[in-house]
């Protein structure tokens, strides 16, 4: 099982225990664990394989919470959940993911009223009577009902990074199955969405259908859900991925990679395109109308996409784009973006180090980068008002700064510039004073505190913070986490328009769970004249490798190279900065 998801199983039994009002110390010895696990950079079940690496060796893992884990890996679960699941009914677990809703206010639901599921809890809301409990008002009923909406839309998927992962691993297994040509993942993953319900995978060659069989008895697999002499779909993992599997010849591989990958609108818009043209498209092939039986004298394009497209009229279109918002019209005008490729990217200028939350020194985060062929980073580490981030004061600040200008001096084999990531407070006055960050090379100004302000106040506390000189950049700037917590209500477009006035870049970070902004804000955004920074918020020399998710996200915004700061060298970051 996954970090993130071992994590989860530990802070939902904390929940339970603080509804059951159980000792204090040990709920907060689970959450301290779940805070560690969810941040680790390894994986909890890679260190239980190898001899040479203990679990307690891990601050703040004991004894108790490594044998949890053991038991976790073993059976996705463990004795202590699985107690106080039989005391309450696990619709109360569900509850607790409904954002504003915390463990006391659950208990006090289920004492009351008898609320055991999300749709009670939506008829309390309606039926208004929520906002007669103590502490409890009209205000939290709204948004309670909107985080229901919003948790029933984000059920059942997973990250982007978890589906790339599965993919990965999966894609690596099939492939030694002899015979088989190519395994490809198509679906939301292959188009980049940021998260994915299921996996969708299809496998080319004489090896195609003992793939089939392998893939079924593969040892993380936990159920069949069926299979046939095409197809199989499984659940995969604890987690409960679900992956379809298709073997197909490689004459209708274009045809079907096409028509897996989606999306499904894309698809549709692009079959009644080829009907208009006289032709069928399915996931076999493209075929001559007047003749619909599936006969490869009436197939006219099958083999790859390039040509299924080309046969309709179309420039090749990246997945990315496959949206059915506006690429088709492009690829027939041949007026496709030329996006932005991970190679492009020579800087990464939003990480962390031990000064403040990281894992790593300076000189590490400098040397992981240069071996991943960067030209230039910049440091921000985080400002005061992070207080548990141990972030950094004036002081601290420009001291660091000079520490940091003195290693680049002396090389350290890739330029470093100083940076802070630096609070945007509630009233959007930045957190350090101005003094200390004119001292500073790189300043993104992000918020982490009061994400629950009215959007007027919102917008407003941004806009405020832009007045700042200093700032350059604004960090993850919807707050949004993925699966947890929506962005925060502000005005995007007027906030958009007055960093592009400004000429203040914004950031598309791509850590796997933020992934902010999103395709629609980004393409806004453009639209108003922004430009772009796409950074990993690295909190380890590991995360630095996120920065292909960041660039999938900027490709689904259309983002071409120079749309995007640090695709440019280190000296023209410079002066762009100056
Ligand atoms: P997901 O899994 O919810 O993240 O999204 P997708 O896009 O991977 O959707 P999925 O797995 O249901 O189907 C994979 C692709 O197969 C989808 O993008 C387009 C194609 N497809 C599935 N069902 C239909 C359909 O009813 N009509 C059309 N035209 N295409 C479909
Ligand atoms: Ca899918
Ligand atoms: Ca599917
Ligand atoms: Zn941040």
């Amino acid at each position: 099982m996954e970090n993130r998801a071992i994590a989860r199983l530990l802070a939902e039994t904390a929940d339970l225990m603080e509804i059951s009002a159980e000792d204090s110390f040990r709920i907060r010895s689970y959450r301290t664990a779940a805070g560690v696990i969810e941040g680790y950079p390894e994986q909890m079940a890679s260190i239980l394989k190898d001899p040479e690496k203990k679990l307690t060796d891990i601050a703040g893992i004991g004894k108790g919470i490594a044998a949890i884990i053991e038991e976790i890996e073993e059976r996705g679960s463990f004795e202590r959940r699985d107690e106080m699941l039989g005391k309450y009914p696990a619709g109360l677990l569900e509850l607790l993911n409904i954002q504003g809703l915390g463990p006391k206010s659950v208990r006090l639901l289920y004492d009351t009223y008898k609320v055991e599921s999300i749709d009670e809890l939506e008829r309390i809301c309606k039926e208004q009577k929520l906002r007669d409990l103590p502490r409890m008002g009209a205000k939290l009923e709204e948004k309670v009902l909107r985080s229901i909406a919003s948790y029933r839309k984000t059920q059942g998927r997973f990250l982007l990074s978890f589906g790339q992962r599965a993919a990965d691993e999966l894609i690596e297994y099939l492939s030694s199955v002899a015979g088989v040509e190519t395994v490809t993942a198509a679906g939301s993953l292959r188009r980049g969405k940021e998260t994915i319900g299921d996996l969708d995978l299809l496998a080319t060659g004489t090896g195609a259908e003992a793939a089939l069989e392998k893939f079924v008895s593969h040892p993380r697999v936990h159920e069949v859900l069926g299979k046939g002499p095409n197809k199989a779909s499984v659940k995969f993992g604890l987690e409960g991925l679900q992956v379809d599997l298709r073997a197909l010849g490689a004459e209708s591989y274009g045809a079907a990679l096409l028509y897996f990958t989606g999306s499904k609108e894309h698809n549709i818009s692009l079959r009644s395109r080829a009907q208009k043209l006289g032709f069928t498209l399915n996931e076999y092939g493209l075929e001559l109308l007047d003749n619909a039986r599936l006969d490869n004298e009436t197939r006219v394009a099958s083999a790859t996409e390039e040509e299924i497209y080309a046969k309709l009229g179309l420039d090749w279109i990246p997945p990315e784009l496959r949206e059915n918002s506006g690429e088709m019209e492009a690829a027939e005008e041949h007026k496709l973006p030329r996006l932005v490729e991970e190679r492009h990217i020579r800087g990464d200028v939003h990480m962390h180090t031990t000064e403040s939350d990281g894992r790593a020194t300076l000189a590490e985060m400098a040397e992981a980068a240069r071996e991943r062929g960067l030209e230039y980073i910049a440091i921000t580490d985080h400002s005061k008002a992070l207080a548990m981030a141990n972030g950094l004061d004036e002081k601290r600040a420009v001291a660091f700064a000079h520490q940091v200008r003195e290693m680049d001096q002396r090389g350290l084999g890739l330029r470093v510039f100083s940076g802070l990531e630096c609070d945007i407070l509630r009233d959007g006055k930045m957190d350090l004073a101005d003094d200390a960050l004119a001292e500073l090379d790189w300043v993104v100004g992000s918020v982490h505190s009061y994400m629950n302000l009215e959007a007027a106040e919102m917008t407003d506390r941004l806009l405020r913070a832009m007045e700042c000189p200093h700032l350059k950049a604004i960090g993850h700037p919807t707050g949004r986490i993925l699966l947890h917590r929506e962005s925060f209500p502000f005005d995007f477009e007027v906030v958009a328009a007055e960093a592009a006035r400004r000429k203040i870049y914004l950031e598309i970070n791509a850590s796997p769970e933020r992934l902010d902004l999103s395709a629609a804000l980004i393409r806004a955004a453009k639209a108003r004249g922004c430009k772009f920074v796409i950074s990993t918020d690295a909190h380890h020399p590991k995360h630095l490798a996120n920065m292909s998710y960041g660039v999938r996200m900027a490709r689904r915004g259309w983002l071409e190279p120079r749309d995007i700061l640090n695709t440019h060298s280190a000296v023209d970051f410079a002066k762009a900065i100056a």
